[in-house]
């Protein structure tokens, strides 16, 4: 056991090398992990030879060493944020104390669950996503694919550590049970519902990093305002990496709407289908579904989990300490939008039971920029096209519009006619079938599968055709 060199093993600085009570805890955890990795990381790829970003320190640049690597060698590191000096919980009941270095024993049970909910999500996306490679439209998203799977995996082992770290027995057995659940599993599921959806094509992949991965960089943001220092240090360098997984969701759509629109010109009947695209309604449509999951992802609009954890100063809200100057929202009231005697009405709610929707509001605005820059795209190709994002309303399944039926604006309507009108608004089989038909592999270098046009450019200052995953 001793004479690892943990630096070199497990890049870290939180001080692994002498901890000896931690590295005992991670050394038995980290065989499951691997196994994990090879059952359920990427299929088929896992002795190729990938262009990575691997993390080795928190200093600059030190977080972006690139090279060739496979993933199973891959360096999963441990890695805070830097401290700030004398930092101070910010908001809540304790505002103005010292951050927790260690976890307050009142709110244990509180911050386990939250770290367990956020760590759940990390290696169910790599489950998500573990067929996709055999159809990548060109090695250079073959390799942000790898790149965005091998950083959740990292994100998995940076959760791992807090409960390794800091909750003692229980925390290594949530530990364990997070390599033991998986996506889609009847008996043994993630956690959350848009994490055990099919992600199986590469234009739900894309939805899936535009508006899954930006849910994970609010939630992640709100947690780095935590009173709790560790998670939040955590939180603030994951934060770091996040960045390039919205790259590839938001760049990933605008690059099929580029092609799509070419195509829809060039074709006769104004349709990109017929030349082998994804028709601009179709990927409207694949919005319309994945959007909705993903605001499901902020919890319910009116929530006392919510309201305690703000309390308790374990979730702040984006950008707490910078963009606000109430820090405890107590006597302050929101006026919500609630469906109640069969109509929509205003109703005000305790500030900090909305917190979940403010939030949510948050996200929705940086969603609509990116649509907004996917429109600049069709206006520049000279069309008519352009995307929108469905009312906060439709097709929910978390909140208090689950259990009523609204339209694709938000108009209430009964079951019935969301049974009839819901095609016209989803993808449907035929149409799923038809985007998968598409997902045919490219693996010559800088070549780009037909639906989708060439990045701007590539990674690292490395060409477009540099060839970024190579057979060993
Ligand atoms: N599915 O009070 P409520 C990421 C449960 S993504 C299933 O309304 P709360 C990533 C809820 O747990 C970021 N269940 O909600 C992205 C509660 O159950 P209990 C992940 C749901 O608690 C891509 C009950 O319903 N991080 O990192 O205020 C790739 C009532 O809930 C759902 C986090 O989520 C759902 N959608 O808020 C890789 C941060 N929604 O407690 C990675 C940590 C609600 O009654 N999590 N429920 O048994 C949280 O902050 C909160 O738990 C939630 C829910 C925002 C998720
Ligand atoms: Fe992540
Ligand atoms: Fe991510």
């Amino acid at each position: 056991m001793s004479g690892i060199d943990y630096t070199q093993r497990i890049p870290n600085n939180v001080g692994l090398g002498g901890d000896v009570r931690l590295q005992r805890a991670l050394e038995k955890w980290q065989p499951s992990f691997l196994s994990w990795w090879h059952d359920m990381g990427p299929d088929g790829f896992q002795a190729h030879n990938v262009y990575l970003r691997t993390a080795v320190s928190t200093e600059p640049g030190g977080w972006a060493n690139f090279g060739h690597v496979k993933m199973p060698e891959y360096r999963w590191g441990i890695f805070l944020a830097d401290a700030v000096p004398d930092r101070r919980i910010a908001f809540g009941e304790f505002a103005g104390a010292p951050a927790w270095q260690e976890v307050p024993g009142e709110l244990r049970a509180m911050l386990r669950r939250m770290i367990v909910v956020q760590a759940d999500t990390e290696p169910a996306s790599v489950e998500q996503q573990r067929r996709l490679a055999h159809s990548a439209p060109s090695l250079y998203d073959m390799r942000n694919l790898f790149q965005v799977n091998v950083e959740e995996g990292r994100h998995l082992w940076a959760m791992v550590y807090l409960l390794h770290a800091f909750f003692g027995r229980d925390g290594r057995d949530e530990a364990d049970e997070l390599l033991a659940r998986r996506s889609g599993d009847a008996d043994k599921p993630r956690i959350l519902d848009a994490f055990n959806e099919p992600c199986d094509e590469w234009l739900s992949f894309f939805c899936f990093t535009m508006f899954t991965d930006r849910d994970g960089k609010y939630q992640l943001a709100a947690l780095a305002e935590s009173g709790f220092d560790p998670l939040a240090r955590t939180c603030r360098f994951m934060l770091t990496e996040e960045a390039h997984h919205l790259f590839v969701g938001e760049t990933g759509i605008d690059r099929v709407v580029a092609r799509s629109a070419e195509l829809t010109r060039a074709s006769r009947n104004g349709r990109a289908s017929e030349l082998g695209g994804i028709d601009l309604e179709l990927i409207q449509k694949y919005i319309d579904y994945w959007f909705p999951y993903c605001l499901d992802l902020f919890g319910g609009e009116i929530s006392s989990n919510a309201a305690d954890m703000f309390a308790a100063g374990v979730k702040g809200r984006y950008q707490e300490e910078r963009k606000y100057t109430n820090h405890s929202l107590l006597g302050e009231t929101m006026a919500l939008t609630v469906f109640e005697d069969g109509r929509l009405q205003t109703r005000d709610v305790p500030a900090r039971n909305a917190l979940n929707e403010v939030l949510r509001g948050e996200y929705r605005d940086d969603c609509q920029r990116a649509v907004d820059k996917w429109n600049k795209t069709t206006q520049a190709e000279g069309l008519r096209f352009r995307f929108s994002l469905p009312s906060n309303r439709f097709f929910r399944r978390q909140g208090i519009y689950a259990d009523h039926c609204f339209d694709r604006e938000g108009n209430p309507i009964t079951r019935g006619e969301w049974e009839r009108r819901a095609i016209d608004w989803l993808p449907s089989e035929a149409e799923r079938a038809y985007v998968r038909s598409l997902m045919l592999p490219v693996t010559l270098p800088g070549k780009m599968a037909n639906w989708i046009g060439a990045p701007r450019k590539g990674i690292n200052g490395k060409n477009i055709d540099y060839t970024y995953v190579r057979t060993a």
